[in-house]
């Protein structure tokens, strides 16, 4: 379970984030309005939210799910692969410095972002995309080893993020689309196939027994209720615009 969780909201540079989604310019009132949804939805799921001021100088911040790997035991500093993201982590050490008495950070020319990262229960699937890279991912693993936990790497062919295209729902089961079907490492969990129209929705988060779904995507929704989790459907049109999803929004511990 979760009690807290750290979210940024969008400065008015967000509309300049990275983007390959080819959706046109998200509304920045618009995107403002969305974030606070989101924080009311994590509120109702048990979570105290901490909302870090608007960081006008990284358009992408408010994405602040890649700037750490927070664990039960540690929090680990991770090193941007997107050369615009690098020093997006300087707040956020500051801010992780109060809650965790161990902090340990991934350094050059290792390069991970936390939305390649997967936690499923004391094991993380760290993924290896454009963004993280393979000594970057072993750092982590090591630090997870030398806590007690473990990681292990998945190689991506399409994806910009592992979660973008696979989402761990607790009790063994995953909610997953395209190259994730096919996994030999996922083929242990049982796996709720989200449509290729869909695929979007595979970023969705489960929060304390509930699934945040984003809004557009029933087909996706209806399967995770019929796994038996109750949903809460937000509206993320404009983060989508940037190639953000729901679990980018925050980071939970
Ligand atoms: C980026 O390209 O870095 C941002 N526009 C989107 C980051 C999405 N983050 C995530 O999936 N964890």
């Amino acid at each position: 379970m979760f009690t807290r969780a750290i979210v940024r909201t969008p400065g008015k540079s967000f509309v300049r984030g990275l983007t390959t989604a080819e959706l046109g310019l998200p509304n920045y009132e618009k995107a403002l309005l969305q974030h606070q949804e989101y924080i009311q939805v994590l509120r109702a799921c048990g979570l105290e939210v901490q909302v870090l001021e608007a960081d006008e100088e990284y358009p992408d911040s408010t994405f602040v799910e890649d700037t750490a790997l927070l664990t039960p035991h540690c929090a680990i500093i991770t090193n941007l692969g997107a050369p615009s993201r690098k020093r997006e982590t300087a707040t956020i050490k500051e801010v992780l410095q109060d809650y965790f008495s161990q902090l340990e950070e991934v350094k050059d020319p290792g390069t991970v972002e936390g939305g390649d990262i997967m936690m499923v229960g004391s094991h993380y699937y760290v993924g290896l995309s454009s963004r993280t890279n393979v000594n970057g991912a072993q750092q982590v693993i090591e630090i997870l080893e030398n806590y007690g936990l473990s990681g292990s790497v998945v190689q991506l062919d399409k994806v910009l993020h592992l979660k973008t295209g696979i989402a761990y729902l607790e009790q063994n089961i995953m909610a997953a689309c395209g190259e994730f079907l096919t996994k030999a490492e996922f083929r242990k969990y049982h796996i709720l196939e989200i449509t290729a129209a869909e695929s979007y929705a595979a970023n969705c988060l489960w929060v304390n027994g509930t699934v945040l779904v984003p809004q557009g995507f029933p087909q996706t929704q209806e399967a995770i209720e019929y796994a038996g989790y109750p949903t809460k459907v937000i509206d993320v049109s404009e983060f989508r615009k940037l190639d953000g999803g729901l679990s980018c929004l925050s980071l939970r511990y």
